[in-house]
């Protein structure tokens, strides 16, 4: 696509509301979780047509931790795929690939040089990635600061993340602030957007640990949006739950697994809490729960699944929807990283 094009797009984006910017990301880290796509994708998905969206896979993020080269690879494909089969649209969104656009990288090292080792020290995802690792990269300390570039770049208003992101972004909101008081105003300062239902779904084998990709391998912790309605129905009859019959939303801990079944079951019907707990007034038993909740969940993925296949199969055409957005995304992005390089006393060429 010509300049002049990109302009005209980001024009015509911007016609369709007040000009903000929305930015959000997703690993290619593993097998696409249910709590992905509750927590972010489907949302990415109702509201990619209001304002200007730049939706991006982050795999430079998934080298943090360890990766297959060959595994890598695939799951960055395999997640376009599915990012586009659960319907985000290229004529109305931007999706890319992180790498493609070299920007991000030369953003995290310029941030790097005003971000406080200190800031970084404390962030509880680096605390638990880390605990659980013999060697730790210098990337996964460094994680948020990667993360931080992304949304700069784009000047962005707007990040829906799930509840588990929510530190990261106000990391990226003092980086920002430090970035403007030091240098002058350069940054528009991000909000977090959490949404009140999926923003945390748990583990079905725990429900007091949230639903991860990098556990789906874990049996009976997560349902992956590939999994077909046998294997999906299996994770749901196998979820922990607690030891009475009472079906009915609770901040109770002993009830935290009929909550996570409960939310669930809300945030795909759409339907109020009352709403919920009436449909289940019938139910026998956390039996009847499971089999309802498993049937609503292979309801909304069975269509994905179908349309992922279709992607995967022509893999060509997505090489180029991918390029199409990077594209998109460098318009945007390389004349930020160079305004953030001239605020910082380096030459342009
Ligand atoms: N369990 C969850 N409930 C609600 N939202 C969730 N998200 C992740 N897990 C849940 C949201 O999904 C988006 C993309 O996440 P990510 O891939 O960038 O990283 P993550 O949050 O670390 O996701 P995972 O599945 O736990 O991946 P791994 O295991 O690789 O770390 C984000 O908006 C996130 O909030």
């Amino acid at each position: 696509m010509q300049t002049s094009e990109l302009q005209q797009t980001n024009q015509e984006a911007k016609g369709k509301d007040s000009g903000r910017r929305v930015f959000s990301g997703i690993q290619p880290s593993g097998d696409v979780q249910l709590g992905n796509y509750l927590g972010a994708i489907k949302g990415w998905v109702e509201r990619q047509a209001e304002k200007t969206n730049f939706f991006c896979i982050v795999d430079l993020h998934a080298l943090t931790v360890g990766q297959d080269p060959e595994e890598l690879r695939q799951q960055t494909r395999s997640l376009a795929a599915m990012l586009f089969a659960a319907g985000l649209n290229p004529d109305k969104c931007t999706v890319f690939i992180q790498s493609h656009v070299p920007a991000h990288a030369e953003a995290c090292w310029l941030l790097n040089c005003v971000t406080p080792i200190g800031w970084l020290e404390r962030m509880t995802q680096y605390k638990d990635k880390s605990a659980n690792q013999e060697r730790v990269s210098a990337g996964l300390l460094d994680y948020p600061v990667l993360m931080a570039g992304d949304i700069l770049l784009y000047d962005t208003h707007e990040v829906p993340v799930g509840e588990d992101q929510r530190q990261h972004v106000e990391l990226t909101r003092d980086i920002a602030a430090r970035f403007n008081h030091l240098y002058g105003e350069t940054f528009v300062i991000p909000e977090a957007v959490i949404a009140e239902v999926g923003a945390r779904v748990m583990g079905l084998n725990d429900p007091n640990m949230k639903m991860s990709k990098s556990f789906s391998h874990v049996r009976g912790h997560a349902v992956r949006i590939l999994d077909d309605p046998k294997e999906i129905e299996r994770s749901f009859k196998r979820a922990v739950t607690d030891s009475g019959n009472e079906i009915r939303f609770s901040d109770d801990p002993e009830k935290a697994g009929v909550n996570n079944l409960l939310g669930i079951y809300k945030v795909i019907t759409a339907k109020g809490n009352a709403e919920v707990e009436a449909d289940f007034a019938d139910a026998r038993g956390y039996g009847d729960l499971k089999v309802r909740v498993a049937e609503v969940v292979i309801n909304e993925l069975t269509p994905i699944r179908q349309r992922y296949m279709e992607f995967m199969d022509d893999v060509g055409e997505l090489d180029r929807m991918l390029a199409r957005g990077a594209e998109q995304a460098a318009a945007v992005s390389v004349p930020k990283v160079d305004e953030i390089k001239s605020r910082m006393g380096l030459v342009l060429p």
